[in-house]
């Protein structure tokens, strides 16, 4: 093919010289049909091997250390695709439980055995009862903590913000809402949004309001950041299931929140849905990961938790 290439390179440049012949004679002849498409073909193995270059290099940087020295993925997984691969659950976990427990001054070993063990949801009525965060956590506190730190400096990476149904596009847009509207009087829109608090030093301070669980052992720790939500009446989470590490607990500081937890859907035919009403005080403990939640928040006053993970 080299030699019919270098002829035919040969008698181009001859054309050149001549104002007879043009290249739309050339695009008539078969040979220079069968030329593009050999190169055409030869370019389609360039894409192969640069293709092979790129999965063996892939794999290469895979199998190093390089990106296994910390949590990080080099490429995040899309949730959505995550709950595909999700592993088929036992539905031991949800097997004949038609109700969510609500208990009240639950040791830390019947709190492991009869519950956490089984990834069994429960609410416990005088969870968050005596944290100072009841009373001082509401709108005015976090815009306030908000703005009063440098947001860029101590954060880490990871930081979620969850608008739900609402137009804002950050927290700091959350705390730009006008005073009326963030109190909900009437007529004005309502809102519902969550965040995790991934700045070391706001946390810092959050935590002087709250703290781990009674009923969480001493070996058990809060897992990471703290997650908040806040938000009026008739807003919620929709149906999903989490993919974090731990299971969660959420104490509800105010307002009411009802939640609504069914089983992964290889356990439907076995198992329940069911509802639940957390009440200011109260601590709801379920494993989002494995069972599927939707939260809706009842009439009456804004809702404000701040819950974590936990091992
Ligand atoms: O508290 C809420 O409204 C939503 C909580 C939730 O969806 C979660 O923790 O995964």
């Amino acid at each position: 093919m080299n030699k019919v290439e270098e002829r035919l390179n040969s008698i181009l440049r001859k054309a050149e010289n001549s104002s007879e012949i043009t290249t739309s004679h050339f695009s008539k002849l078969d040979v220079t049909n069968k030329l593009v498409t050999f190169s055409f073909f030869d370019l389609n193995q360039c894409k192969i091997k640069f293709s092979v270059l790129v999965l063996v290099l892939g794999h290469l940087l895979y199998k190093s250390d390089i990106f296994n020295s910390s949590d990080e993925c080099f490429l995040e997984m899309p949730s959505d695709a995550s709950k595909i691969f999700r592993e088929p659950e036992s539905c031991d976990i949800c097997n004949n439980i038609d109700q969510v427990d609500k208990v009240v001054n639950i040791s830390a070993l019947d709190f492991y055995e009869k519950y956490a063990r089984m990834a069994k949801p429960l609410v416990v009525n005088d969870g968050a009862v005596s944290w100072p965060a009841i009373k001082v956590f509401d709108f005015e506190f976090f815009k306030d903590l908000y703005n009063s730190i440098d947001t860029k400096q101590n954060s880490r990476r990871n930081c979620q913000f969850f608008p739900y149904k609402t137009e804002f596009k950050s927290l700091e847009e959350v705390f730009e809402m006008k005073i009326e509207r963030s109190i909900l009087a009437p007529g004005e829109k309502s809102w519902y949004v969550g965040w995790n608090n991934c700045n070391d030093e706001a946390g810092k301070i959050l935590q002087q309001y709250y703290e781990k669980p009674y009923f969480l052992s001493n070996n058990s720790e809060n897992i990471a950041m703290s997650w908040i939500f806040m938000g009026g009446p008739g807003h919620g989470a929709h149906m999903h299931v989490d993919n974090v590490h731990y299971p969660s607990w959420q104490a509800q500081l105010r307002g009411k929140k009802l939640w609504k937890l069914a089983p992964p859907p290889e356990c439907l035919y076995k198992c329940k849905t069911f509802e639940v009403v957390v009440e200011p005080g109260e601590i709801i403990v379920v494993d989002t990961n494995r069972w599927y939640h939707q939260t809706f928040i009842l009439p009456g006053e804004i809702s404000i938790t701040i819950g974590s993970e936990f091992d």
